[in-house]
């Protein structure tokens, strides 16, 4: 039995289409053809990739492929998030420089791509760490800093203090430094934001037109910018000037009150800390810990007790002691809350450590409730609140804020969770921000004829904190402004800033400014955009943004919304194996005994199988597209990764699996040559000289055009590649009998090729070559179906001519008779018979028999 080779085959093809540059995308179409924009998120070269990776981008190369089968214009570019952090740790580790670590991990990673079959259209590649990129972000930073929509102030770092330096929130381990393991502060620094609350409102309207959106990753971005409608109410300090306001959705609890908490930044906190060296250690052990905790996060509510009182907004007879707790952040609301501890769960904890007193106000109305256990923040009917007793917990809201309203305590506000976007990063392999401190005039934008301004290359890696910092000569230039000397700005962009506009250069890479205005309006939005849900919020919110900055500054945006569809895939899994030591093993070393344990192949260590997890190289269960297209190739890798599970959804790999999509594909290779012999390359006889046997197979082939075509649409590529697995069983069941069927054959043939080619489209091109028909499958149109190959019921139609059986005819079961007349004049054996003469009558018994009379 011979083996089709697929190393060959798949080097072949991949060839082939470089060299003819199959996938590029048109440069300025001026044609009518419809566009596709299919775009998988650019991924950060950290070093070779993985079938785990490969699925991301194989099911956007389904997509893109069968819109070029479809006739549309195709952009389906790639490029590399080339900056960030692990270059800089390799750098530290393995003492290469950055730049040479990025660009040798993409080469790498082209290459597999490339080996994978992906119809990328290489000329449009870029990396965001080159000059000729970033400099056109370093431009777009200048404009919104003109137009305010980037600023300074200053903000809360992780500080290391043994090594004097900022560290990333990623090199925060268990509250310590990943270098030095000293306990980590946080140090107010003066940093760079972007103001992204600025389109907080067009952010979350946005949204709504978003419908081809998962519901999930709109819910994510809704609930990120957090929309919240309450009061601010203001609560004046007893025998003091000073008014405490808080902000808060829940005013119908206010008599249930029984702690003013303040945030430990909050100004009236650093003020009465002054003369209180108790509280101003409170603070400080508040400040330990990561800046990455949000307010959410902190486990163990903690507060301290003042001995101030603050008086409450609807009886100033009333005092409420002042706290200062680690759970109120200063940037959200106004840093300060009222804490209700029968109604919230975090007052209540607090309440629970410093004994203050747990006062309910509402009702639950079903089962009762027993506030001394945990606090109630559902539904219910308010009592021991005066004025607001009987209502329910809207009626109350309401009428809380009427009352704050006459008293003039409070009024209705709304408050934004949504913060503005920190971009400046303490880091060498970023971005630089093109900007100088002169101690004369201040913060100084660089000249757009000074831009790009470079990273130097010649930096140390071995000194402590930002290399940009310790720099020798770098950082000291003449102020732009005055031309004295002056310090450049040794912070560089965080590097969602690249991914927040690279799918806008991907419309025209070249082009001398950011964009070239003419494709960007041909080619955006993105029509299909795909990627890992862990992206869901900040990088889709950048992004979003972006489209609103841009415009905001000047630059001509065809759209707002850059990313029309997206898709967010499943991950793939994978066993791991461990020894008695803790070692981890590759499956591929792996071997299962007899008695059901298993042993490593060459050493028979025993190990045991773990769970089922997501591909990493830490557990020794990644299977790299260097092995597995050696292996099998990429075609089966493909077609595996589409086949059981629906794209997102999490997979397992196992070698079943892979060995299925092998044997397949081999059965398809050995399938077509043997109907080589058989198969007639001619036109289809009409519908209705179709015998029955004909007609079973190719109703199997318009099901699986009409199925395929629509599962491709909907992503479902599992279902999809169930509809080629029950075409090929159809041809290969289909039996030759006479000539007309060779004739069928074909088609059947032709159309399976091009319908498979999305999935495995090396095989599709050998295939289509060994039918005999020319290259490319790929430029070939999409086999459209017909209709009445899908009605179920046909009948045979006797024709008789003047009463002698002449022939049959196919016809849709219950057929117009006039149809019918006019079909079987159509016959050549009927126009014969009657001499080319038009007939004297037909008689059409419905189903039954057609008569023509001479
Ligand atoms: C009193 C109260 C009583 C509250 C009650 C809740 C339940 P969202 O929906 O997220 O806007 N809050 C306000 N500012 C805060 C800050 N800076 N840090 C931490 N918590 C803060 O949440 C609004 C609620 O979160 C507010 O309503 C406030 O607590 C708290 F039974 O006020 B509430
Ligand atoms: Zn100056």
């Amino acid at each position: 039995m011979t083996r089709y080779n697929f190393r060959e085959t798949e080097e072949k093809w991949q060839k082939a289409w470089a060299r003819d540059d199959v996938f590029k995308a048109s440069a300025n179409p001026t044609d009518q053809k419809p566009k596709a924009y299919i775009l998988e998120m650019f991924p950060y070269p950290s070093g070779k990739i993985h079938v785990g990776h490969a699925r991301n981008y194989v099911l956007g190369d389904v997509i893109a492929r069968h819109k070029w089968a479809g006739g549309y214009h195709v952009l389906h570019p790639i490029g590399w998030d080339a900056f960030g952090l692990p270059a800089e740790n390799a750098a530290f580790k393995h003492k290469v420089h950055p730049k040479e670590w990025t660009y040798k991990n993409a080469a790498e990673m082209a290459e597999n791509l490339k080996k994978i079959g992906m119809s990328y259209d290489w000329s449009r590649e870029l990396f965001s760490c080159d000059p000729n990129y970033y400099r056109h972000e370093q431009q777009m930073f200048l404009d919104f800093f003109q137009k305010g929509l980037a600023y300074q102030k200053e903000s809360y770092v992780n500080w290391d203090p043994v090594e004097n330096t900022v560290l990333a929130n990623e090199q925060v381990v268990n509250g310590r430094g990943w270098r030095s393991g000293a306990l980590v502060e946080k140090k107010a620094l003066k940093q760079w934001f972007l103001k992204t609350t600025f389109f907080q409102k067009e952010l979350l309207e946005g949204l709504e037109q978003l419908d081809a959106w998962p519901e999930k990753v709109k819910l994510m971005q809704k609930n990120w910018i957090g929309r919240s409608t309450g009061a601010r109410i203001s609560f004046p300090v007893k025998n003091q000037d000073d008014v405490i306001d808080v902000f808060t959705t829940r005013q119908d609890t206010l008599f249930g009150a029984s702690f003013l908490g303040l945030s430990v930044d909050h100004p009236f906190t650093q003020k009465i800390a002054q003369n209180n060296p108790d509280l101003q250690a409170f603070i400080a052990g508040c400040r330990e810990g990561s800046t990455a905790t949000s307010y959410q996060d902190i486990i163990e509510k903690k507060g301290f007790l003042t001995n101030l009182v603050v008086k409450h907004p609807f009886d100033p007879r009333k005092e409420i002691p002042l706290c200062v707790v680690n759970y109120v952040l200063m940037d959200y609301g106004t840093g300060a809350i009222f804490g209700c501890p029968a109604h919230d769960t975090r007052d209540f904890e607090l309440a629970k450590s410093l004994s203050l007193p747990i006062l309910p106000v509402i009702r639950p109305q079903e089962a009762a409730h027993d506030f001394q256990k945990e606090a109630y923040e559902g539904d219910g009917v308010l009592f021991h609140s005066d004025f607001l007793n009987g209502l329910s917990v809207e009626e109350a809201k309401k009428r809380a804020l009427e009352v704050l309203e006459e008293k003039k305590t409070g009024r209705k506000e709304v408050c934004w969770r949504l913060k503005d976007w920190g971009v400046s990063r303490q880091r060498y392999w970023g971005c630089p921000i093109p900007i100088v401190h002169c101690t004369d005039c201040g913060v100084v934008p660089l000249k757009a004829e000074d831009l790009p301004l470079k990273l130097p290359e010649d930096v140390s890696f071995e000194t402590r904190g930002n290399p940009l910092d310790t720099h020798p000569t770098w950082k000291h230039v003449a102020c732009p402004s005055c031309g004295k000397n002056a310090l450049r700005e040794t912070d560089t962009l965080d590097t969602f800033f690249e991914s927040s506009w690279y799918f806008l250069r991907f419309c025209a890479p070249n082009a001398k400014k950011a964009f070239d205005p003419q494709a960007l309006a041909f080619w955006m939005p993105v029509d299909q955009y795909i990627g890992g849900i862990e992206h869901a919020i900040m990088h889709l919110l950048y992004a979003r943004f972006f489209m609103y900055a841009l415009s905001y500054s000047g630059y001509s945006m065809p759209t707002c919304e850059p990313f029309k569809a997206l898709f967010n895939q499943g991950m793939v899994g994978h066993k791991t194996y461990q020894d008695t030591k803790g070692n981890w093993h590759y499956p591929f070393d792996v071997i299962k005994k007899e008695d059901g344990s298993f042993v490593t192949k060459e050493q028979a260590i025993p190990v045991t199988e773990g769970r089922l997890e997501k591909m990493s190289k830490s557990k020794c269960n990644v299977v790299s597209i260097d092995h597995i297209v050696k292996e099998v190739g990429a075609d089966a890798t493909r077609f595996f990764l589409l086949s059981d599970t629906p794209p997102e959804k999490d997979m397992e790999w196992n070698d079943e699996g892979i060995e299925g999509s092998w044997r397949f594909l081999n059965r398809l290779v050995r399938l077509l040559k043997s109907h080589l012999p058989l198969i007639q390359k001619a036109p289809l006889p009409s519908f209705e000289a179709l015998d029955e046997h004909a007609l079973s197979l190719l109703k199997s082939v318009h099901k699986a055009i009409k199925e395929t075509q629509e599962n491709i649409a909907q992503l479902h590529f599992n279902k999809y590649i169930a509809n080629l697995y029950g075409l090929a069983h159809a041809i290969g069941a289909f039996k030759q009998e006479t000539p007309q069927h060779g004739v069928t054959l074909y088609h059947a043939w032709h159309v399976f090729i091009r319908l498979m080619a999305p999935a495995t489209p090396h095989l599709a091109e050998e295939l289509w070559e060994l039918l005999g028909e020319k290259a490319y499958v790929h430029q070939h149109a999409w086999p459209v179906f017909e209709t009445r190959f899908l009605t179920e019921d046909t009948v045979t139609l006797p024709v008789q001519i003047n009463g002698k059986l002449r022939g049959h005819i196919k016809i849709v079961k219950g057929a117009d008779p006039k149809q019918i007349e006019k079909t079987v004049l159509e016959q050549d054996f009927v126009k014969q018979r009657l001499d080319h003469k038009p007939p004297r009558r037909i008689i059409v018994v419905q189903d039954r028999v057609a008569n023509v009379v001479a």
